[in-house]
């Protein structure tokens, strides 16, 4: 394929590029559609997403309480955010402007407002298709899921011979083995592994067993789990010992990366529920001591601090089995992922994952990826601009090569290393 001749042809082909790529979405909360109620879809869930709850008691009047909330049914909690997050005040935040954009791209009536009319065409959905017409408007070839054998309701759904669909791949979640190892040894001898809540061998070996067991049944594409902003390595008590001896021996035998969410301060309001989490700047060089006492295994790594990326990126530049990814949570906004996305070119080029949804509710991967392809078309069409003024001559295949890399390519690439 010929070089393109001027800078016009280039920044064209970029926005080209990022609105026709494929993206491999590498971080969800997303089910199967057989896998009971787990798989959350459909306006009322979009309406009641966690970052709504806690945007509802940013400006409900008090009589409102979150205790009252809870106890309410699921439409009239919808009923209460559409009126006072959309209705009495601009939806101008992104978790609002989402549900607008996807119900827009749907081709339902938002602009009219109808929630009444936009529940029964809803109701008129079948699971199944809705998931391809969704994943379809989001561009996706599939969706890394995140599953947690410390959830009984998760580990129902499996051990009634549930599986997965394409659409949909597994990472085994371990959070209470990091940051709750009593609980976790309990859920573990529950499940008939000889483990006791002692920390020594006998229980780092039933530990290991119980996750190679899981890894058998769900194939995960890596582990993962998420930490506080306290978080240090080495020098972090149980945690590091259940790293070395459970979880990255784990990872080395499976030969699949441990991806690292860092820097979310659990339940600071416990009374918004999943809302109820905050951020905190965390250190990175937890991430590089990580990367630095096991250089044979691979951590993919996302940080929630704003604070905390720059120091990233570099960590990125020091470690190859070090792959940095997603604009996660409370930087999963425009300003921020122009930010980031823009650091991280010129610090990694494209070695790096853009941006992950973070799905929570199905319908979300519509919104949440059409917020990012045109905040990274515009980042990527200055920055091929700027190559084009230095010098160098892209073809139209190498930019759509390049867009691939961030949107999953370099993921699998990382994967397969
Ligand atoms: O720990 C995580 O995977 C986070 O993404 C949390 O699930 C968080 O509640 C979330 O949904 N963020 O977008
Ligand atoms: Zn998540």
């Amino acid at each position: 394929m010929s070089t393109l001749k001027d800078k016009a042809s280039v920044q064209a082909a970029a926005a080209r590029a990022v609105a026709e790529t494929t993206i491999t979405d590498i971080h969800t909360h997303l089910f199967p559609p057989d896998h009971g109620n787990l798989l959350l879809w459909g306006v009322d869930e979009l309406l009641t997403y966690h970052y709504l709850v806690a945007e509802l008691f940013t400006v409900a009047p008090k009589s409102i309480t979150p205790e009252d909330f809870w106890k309410m049914p699921k439409q009239r909690q919808a009923d209460l955010i559409w009126e006072h997050v959309f209705l009495r005040h601009g939806p101008l935040s992104e978790a609002a402007r989402g549900v607008i954009t996807t119900l827009n791209q749907l081709g339902l009536d938002v602009a009219g407002r109808d929630l009444a009319g936009i529940r029964k065409w809803f109701a008129q959905q079948k699971v199944e298709q809705y998931m391809d017409k969704a994943f379809e408007l989001a561009g996706l070839d599939y969706a890394i899921m995140t599953n947690d054998p410390f959830q009984p309701a998760e580990v129902a759904q499996w051990q009634a011979g549930k599986g997965t669909t394409d659409r949909l791949k597994t990472a085994l979640r371990i959070d209470p083995l990091l940051v709750d190892w009593h609980g976790a040894a309990r859920t573990i001898q529950a499940a008939g592994y000889g483990i006791t809540p002692a920390f020594n061998d006998q229980s780092f070996q039933a530990a290991r067993k119980f996750l190679l067991d899981w890894a058998k049944k769900i194939k995960p594409v890596y582990l993962a789990a998420s930490l506080p902003p306290s978080f240090r390595y080495p020098g972090y008590g149980l945690t590091e010992q259940v790293l070395d001896n459970v979880v990255i021996p784990v990872a080395r035998e499976l030969a699949v990366p441990m991806a690292m969410m860092i820097g979310v301060h659990k339940l600071v309001n416990p009374r918004l529920g999943l809302g109820g989490d905050a951020v905190g700047v965390a250190d990175v060089s937890a991430v590089t001591g990580l990367c630095s006492r096991h250089a044979d295994v691979k951590f993919l790594v996302t940080m929630l601090s704003r604070l905390n990326q720059h120091e990233l990126c570099v960590a990125a530049r020091k470690f190859g089995n070090l792959h940095v990814f997603g604009c996660w949570w409370y930087c999963n906004n425009p300003s921020i992922i122009e930010e980031m996305t823009r650091q991280r070119l010129e610090l990694l080029g494209t070695a790096f994952t853009c941006q992950h949804s973070d799905a929570r509710v199905l319908d979300q991967v519509i919104y949440k990826w059409s917020h990012t392809r045109p905040i990274v078309a515009k980042v990527l069409a200055d920055k091929y601009g700027d190559l084009f003024d230095a010098g160098w001559r892209p073809t139209e295949q190498e930019i759509r090569r390049d867009v691939r890399s961030l949107f999953g390519g370099m993921f699998e690439e990382f994967c397969r290393k």
